[in-house]
């Protein structure tokens, strides 16, 4: 993660009809870098929200400056929450060891998040939204809240059409950038009309498909509690910041508060420290105090 590169494709799918069958206690650790990276934070989410924690343990990787990703613990305080540690699962020391587990051994790239089936020794996915879309009804005998459905059958085409517009405007619109002038231009005109267009739609509804929480909010979400702490100084994502959005941030508050699966110290210590170009001093700014963590409580 030196540099902002392009979206890896990931080489593990699962059907979780596959999985599902495949589930016994505690075969599970998935592996991710979980607070500054947003698509792994995804799965942090709804393995809290649908009460899997005892079922899926999770080690998460530091990212380093070459790229790779490093278990090793880094002083962050936790309050709580999930932090950069060692592999207790394998007791591996980077993420590239862990896919080479797999008994074919593995020579892509290593992303996160990844979902290892610790018995096996097998990579069982390493597609977020695959692993969310397991979380949220596949492994429901594991779960503690097995009646939550973050994608019911009636909001299905509603979260589709919501993921498309995210997906390329919002969660990977902050990232597309830095090529020239122009291509900066038109990107950050699409990314804040997306926002626009999302406040709006948020001072008549609560969440993005009507008034229950779905899959297209957290995917949403995990790029909005990252936007004035990162993407509005770090990215240049500056024509307006997300506390200037009334409806967008009082939503991203009320995600945040059922949802408390962040750590702004890993968030920022991710990005500001790794992302070498953008940073190269490594400086970590100073955020306004409503950005602050205890602000959005
Ligand atoms: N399609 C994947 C993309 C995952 C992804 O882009 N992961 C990034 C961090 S957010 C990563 O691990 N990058 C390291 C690399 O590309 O080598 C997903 O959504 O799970």
């Amino acid at each position: 993660m030196g540099s902002v590169s392009s979206t890896p494709t990931p080489h593990f799918h699962c059907p979780f009809h596959l999985v599902r069958r495949m589930a016994p206690r505690d075969a599970f650790f998935i592996s991710t870098w979980a607070c500054p990276a947003p698509k792994a934070h995804r799965t942090l989410i709804v393995r809290t929200l649908k009460g899997l924690k005892d079922a899926v343990s999770v080690s998460v990787a530091s990212p380093e400056l070459d790229g790779s990703w490093e278990f090793r613990h880094r002083d962050i305080p936790d309050g709580d929450r999930v932090v950069p540690g060692l592999d207790n699962a394998n007791g591996r020391k980077t993420l590239r060891h862990v896919y080479r587990l797999r008994r074919w051994g593995y020579d892509s790239r290593s992303t996160v998040s990844m979902l290892l089936d610790v018995e096996r020794k097998e990579v069982v996915c390493n597609e977020s939204y695959d692993i969310i879309e397991l979380f949220n009804l596949g492994l429901n005998r594991l779960a503690k809240n097995p009646d939550l459905d973050l994608s019911p059958l009636s909001l299905k085409k509603k979260i589709k059409d919501w993921n498309q517009i995210i997906h390329s405007n919002v969660n990977n619109g902050v990232y597309r950038f830095a090529q020239s002038q122009q291509a900066y231009d038109s990107i950050v005109n699409e990314l804040f009309s997306t926002l626009d267009m999302v406040d709006d739609h948020l001072g008549s509804f609560r969440y993005l498909c009507g008034d229950v929480l779905t899959l297209a909010d957290i995917c949403l979400f995990t790029t909005l509690i990252r936007f004035d702490l990162v993407y509005n100084v770090l990215f240049k994502c500056t024509k307006r910041k997300l506390i200037e959005y009334p409806n967008l941030h009082a939503y991203m508050r009320d995600i945040h508060q059922v949802a408390a699966t962040c750590n702004f110290g890993a968030i920022m210590d991710g990005y500001y420290n790794i992302l070498f170009p953008l940073n190269p001093s490594s400086i970590r700014p100073a955020m306004p105090s409503d950005c602050e963590h205890e602000f959005l409580f």
